[in-house]
C-alpha cells in the first residue's frame, strides 16, 4: 500500500511537469524595418522549449505586394471582393526538438490604410488550410485576438490570415505598432519518452500484482 502511495504521488509529479501553462510561444517585432520590406522574416522571440528564432518566419501570399511602411510588415493588392486564397501572411509556430505546443490565442496588432482590407480569417496547415478557425473584422488600428482550442501536441503548424474586402488595391494591411506585432500565446510540453511511459506502465502493473497476491493471503 505504502509502495502505491509512492508510486501514485511520483506519478502526479510526472504529469505536472507537462502540465498547461500560458506562454508566449513566439513573436515578431517589426519595429525595425521601413519602406518596403520584401520576402520573409524571421521572429523576434521565442520560448526557451520552442525551435530557434530563425526557424519560424512570415512571409507574405503570392497575390499580394509588399508595401512601404516604417515599423510594420505590410502588403497591398488584398482582395476587394471575398475571400482570395493567394492574399495572406503566412506564418509558422515550431517547438524545439523532444517538445510540443498547444495554441491558446494568436494576436494581431494590425494597421490599415483607409482603403485596406476589413475582413479577416485565420487558417492553419493541420487542415491544409480548408476551414476558418477564427475570423474577425477590422477597422479601427490595434490588437485582434484569435482565440484557438483545437491546436494542441503540435510540433510544426503553419498559419495563415487571409485578408479581404478592400476598397481598393492600394488599400494596405501592416502587423505593426506599438510592442510586439504578431504574437502566438499558448503552452510547450516535453513529449513524454516511451521508455518513461513503459516504466511507469510496468510500475503499476508491480503494484497491482503485489496487491492481488496479498489480497489472496
Ligand atoms: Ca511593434
Amino acid at each position: 500500500m505504502k509502495m502505491f502511495k509512492v508510486l501514485a504521488i511520483t506519478s502526479v509529479i510526472a504529469l505536472g511537469v507537462t502540465a498547461a501553462r500560458a506562454d508566449l510561444l513566439v513573436a515578431w517585432e517589426f519595429a525595425g524595418i521601413s519602406g518596403v520590406t520584401a520576402g520573409s522574416i524571421t521572429s523576434t522571440v521565442a520560448h526557451a522549449d520552442m525551435a530557434a528564432t530563425s526557424d519560424m518566419e512570415i512571409s507574405r501570399g503570392s497575390g499580394l505586394t509588399p508595401s512601404s511602411n516604417t515599423g510594420g510588415y505590410a502588403a497591398n493588392n488584398w482582395s476587394q471582393a471575398g475571400l482570395d486564397l493567394d492574399d495572406y501572411f503566412e506564418f509558422n509556430v515550431k517547438a524545439g526538438v523532444g517538445f510540443v505546443f498547444d495554441v491558446d490565442t494568436v494576436v494581431c496588432n494590425l494597421r490599415r490604410s483607409g482603403t485596406g482590407p476589413v475582413n479577416f480569417e485565420l487558417r492553419s496547415s493541420l487542415d491544409g488550410y480548408a476551414s476558418a478557425l477564427d475570423s474577425f473584422t477590422a477597422s479601427a488600428n490595434g490588437l485582434y485576438t484569435n482565440s484557438l482550442s483545437s491546436i494542441s501536441g503540435q510540433s510544426d503548424v503553419t498559419f495563415r490570415l487571409y485578408g479581404s474586402g478592400a476598397g481598393a488595391a492600394t488599400g494596405s494591411m501592416n502587423l505593426g505598432g506599438a510592442s510586439n506585432d504578431l504574437i502566438i500565446n499558448g503552452s510547450v510540453s516535453v513529449v513524454p519518452e516511451p521508455t518513461t511511459l513503459a516504466g511507469l506502465s510496468l510500475g503499476f502493473l508491480a503494484v497491482y500484482g503485489f496487491r492481488r497476491r496479498k489480497v489472496r493471503s
